[in-house]
């Protein structure tokens, strides 16, 4: 998740299809961050500090390849993961929980982006619905984008799933945007972006639901699109995941 105000148009925003040598260091980006949020389950404990863990996701980053980040980490939890664009703050993740993880490590000049939500301890029977029907908006999206589709229908495969379960108003951003040199390129997948997907464009699909004063979840995943559907460069677990 960024911010809708940077660089769609910026003039260091790479070319929207991508040449195989691009995916191929985004393809690492994204390989990065799926070995950092496996290892960051590892380290997450109750009573950390959501500074604590956005630090440790840098430190792993950069350790294991990371030219820069692609992005400030976002690390949320609590009732702080209904900010869409929440910084770490020296709040402890507590049992009962969700923390949302959104972060990315640049590799060859290319960004990684994804997001993960996980419940600490316990998950009401609330944050398990909420959670699902995330989910399952992601993975209509996931199931109908290809070269041809439209951002608007993309978006909206998602959103429909959204809006039924009633959590329209709580779904106040776009499905995706486009990555490449900087993490918020073109295409933009919103509910009025008539773009059309094309072969080789590399795109963001992250639906998510904030609930004020409760919790947010968001699940993102980074995928190449292709004439026949999507190659997903995000292989993490999307089950929900109780620590
Ligand atoms: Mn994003």
């Amino acid at each position: 998740m960024v911010n809708n105000s940077n660089n769609s148009n910026n003039s260091n925003s790479s070319n929207v299809i991508k040449n195989d040598s691009e995916i191929q260091s985004i393809s690492k980006a994204a390989a990065l961050g799926d070995k950092c949020f496996s290892y960051i389950l590892g380290f997450i404990k109750p009573g950390m500090s959501e500074k604590q863990i956005a630090a440790e996701i840098e430190r792993y980053l950069f350790e294991n390849g990371a030219e820069r980040l692609a992005f400030d980490t976002i690390c949320v939890s609590g009732v702080r993961s209904c900010l869409p664009h929440g910084e770490p703050t020296e709040k402890s993740v507590e049992c009962g929980e969700f923390l949302t993880l959104d972060f990315g490590a640049v590799i060859d000049g290319y960004c990684g982006d994804m997001t993960r939500t996980i419940a600490i301890g316990s998950a009401t029977s609330l944050m398990r619905r909420i959670y699902d029907i995330v989910l399952e908006a992601q993975l209509a999206a996931i199931d109908m984008i290809k070269a041809g589709v439209r951002c608007y229908d993309a978006d909206k495969a998602a959103r429909d799933i959204i809006v039924n379960a009633g959590y329209g108003d709580q779904f106040p951003h776009g499905l995706g945007h486009g990555v490449g040199t900087q993490v918020h390129e073109a295409p933009t997948l919103n509910a009025k972006s008539e773009e059309v997907l094309g072969k080789n464009m590399v795109i963001t699909i992250e639906p998510g639901i904030y609930i004020p004063d409760c919790f947010g979840v968001r699940i993102e995943d980074l995928a190449i699109v292709t004439d026949f559907g999507i190659i997903n460069k995000v292989n993490s677990r999307k089950d929900l995941i109780i620590l």
